[in-house]
């Protein structure tokens, strides 16, 4: 039979991408076919994203697939949490918010104040990110003439087909879903002083949503191409394309964000998971996401988008991560989680500060701050492994790390080293290949399940093995920064 060919649209805080997937009984195939560079702007104090252009970039790319073979259908995935609201006629009302926004500076202690920690965590499962969905409502403030509430992948679905809903992963990200009932709180929307009614209703990763509109296939040159709600949250669709053969693993989806965690049957709710701040985010085919947030690599393309902005010469991410190898381990370490690292800026001076302030000694070159961040970030993998596994009751003999910091050597191998297992790195492309393989079997490709899609992966692409090694004393340098943390879980 012909492999099913799909456009798989997976949209990165830092740069956009679609795919041609080619999925058949025993083969897998990706094509990048279209990449554009995405980022929040920011606008007087505030920090949207340019939903339009994506919208148009999409568009561009979802055509390139229809003109280089047939296309079965199209899904889209991308950062969780942030939405667009529409008002009568489905009109948007003004550009969606970034996360990174500071307009919920201080509303997390505002919410605590009528529904406490505890009791949200009760009904969520969600750790506390201060950019959560619920916060972000919660600041808007009026919802005057406001109809419906779509998350950024629902919204671009809306485009595509004029159909409306909530795909389930990525609802399970906003804080205002009951991770046991699996359905949004209303309870929570009406306590708050939120509208429930604009939530609309969830669908499934895996159902099809619908035929593009005439206008859509008018573009992009074919008619009646389905579009298929996938595991819209790239983290989601990640973990559907982790390549892991035995149950003793974990994973690290490490891009702009590195969500770092296990893939468990059901949420862990205990008042451990809740002090740790480790999230429960619902899964592809039911499956539970018990995971924590790491800063990420954000803070090492925030940094070279700095170094680039003063015109540094000779500051590439290749040549940092070399120098990086070679450069002394564990010299600074910083605590990567630190809330300041948060927004956009000039990242560098912001690391040193924080060296300084530990008492570190302060990186001087661009290669000591990229040595200081990924160790810095290593630390924060294993500690987070550590304490997943703990909490869930689990052994982890084995950590998956799947999207770009896959292709960082030195961040894979000092993992490896840091917990004392091995790392298996791969595939880059994680987010795009859970989002073609869901697509897939909608489409009717025999994948029963997720062992099924992750047995095709592994017969398909290649991942990279690495071996532990011993040398570095990891537990001193997590005491130096734990001493900073100082008990804060963040
Ligand atoms: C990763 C991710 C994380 C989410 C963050 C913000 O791209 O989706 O899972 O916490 O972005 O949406």
């Amino acid at each position: 039979t012909e492999p099913i060919r799909v456009a798989a649209v997976d949209l990165g805080a830092t740069s956009g991408r679609v795919m041609a997937c080619r999925v058949g009984a025993r083969t897998l195939h990706l094509e990048e076919l279209h990449r554009f560079p995405n980022g929040a702007v920011p606008v007087h104090g505030g920090l949207f994203w340019d939903v339009l252009g994506i919208h148009r970039e999409v568009l561009a790319g979802v055509r390139e697939v229809a003109r280089t073979g047939h296309l079965d259908g199209i899904g889209i995935d991308s950062w969780a949490i942030d939405y667009g609201l529409l008002g009568a006629g489905g009109r948007l009302l003004g550009n969606p918010r970034s996360h990174r926004d500071r307009r919920t500076d201080g509303v997390p202690e505002q919410v605590r104040r009528t529904v406490s920690d505890a009791e949200l965590y009760g009904i969520t499962g969600l750790q506390q990110l201060q950019f959560n969905t619920i916060y972000q409502l919660v600041s808007e403030g009026s919802f005057d003439g406001v109809e419906r509430l779509l998350l950024l992948p629902d919204l671009l679905t809306y485009w595509l087909t004029g159909e409306v809903g909530a795909e389930r992963t990525n609802a399970s990200t906003t804080g205002l879903y009951d991770v046991r009932a699996r359905d949004w709180s209303l309870d929570l929307t009406k306590r708050l002083g939120l509208p429930g009614a604009v939530l609309p209703a969830l669908r499934e990763p895996g159902s099809v949503v619908g035929p593009v509109l005439a206008e859509v296939a008018e573009y992009v040159g074919v008619a009646g191409v389905p579009v298929i709600a996938v595991g819209s949250h790239d983290t989601a669709s990640a973990v559907v394309a982790v390549p892991a053969e035995e149950e003793s693993f974990a994973y690290i989806s490490s891009g702009t964000w590195s969500l770092v965690g296990l893939e468990l049957e059901s949420p862990v709710l205990t008042e451990a998971a809740r002090v740790a701040n480790f999230t429960n985010e619902g899964g592809v085919d039911g499956t539970i996401r018990f995971l924590k947030n790491v800063m990420g690599l954000w803070v090492l393309s925030e940094s070279v988008r700095t170094w680039a902005d003063k015109r540094l010469r000779d500051v590439t991410l290749p040549g940092l991560l070399a120098g990086a190898t070679e450069a002394p381990a564990l010299r600074t370490v910083i605590d990567i989680d630190d809330p300041r690292l948060l927004t956009p800026g000039d990242m560098p001076a912001r690391v040193q500060q924080l060296a300084q302030e530990a008492g570190e000694p302060i990186p001087r070159t661009p290669v000591a701050i990229t040595r200081c961040i990924v160790d810095s970030l290593v630390l924060a993998y294993r500690r987070n492994i550590r304490t997943a596994a703990e909490l869930a009751g689990r052994d982890v003999d084995v950590v998956h790390l799947v999207g770009g910091g896959s292709q960082n050597a030195l961040l894979c191998q000092l993992t490896a080293d840091a917990l004392g297992v091995p790392v298996l790195a791969g595939p880059a492309e994680a987010a795009a290949l859970g989002n073609g393989l869901v697509q897939a079997r909608a489409l009717g490709a025999d994948l029963p399940d997720l062992g099924a899609m992750r047995a095709l992966i592994r017969r398909t692409h290649d991942v990279r093995r690495f071996e532990p090694r011993p040398g570095l004393d990891w537990d001193a340098a997590e005491s130096r920064v734990a001493a900073r943390r100082d008990g804060v879980d963040r």
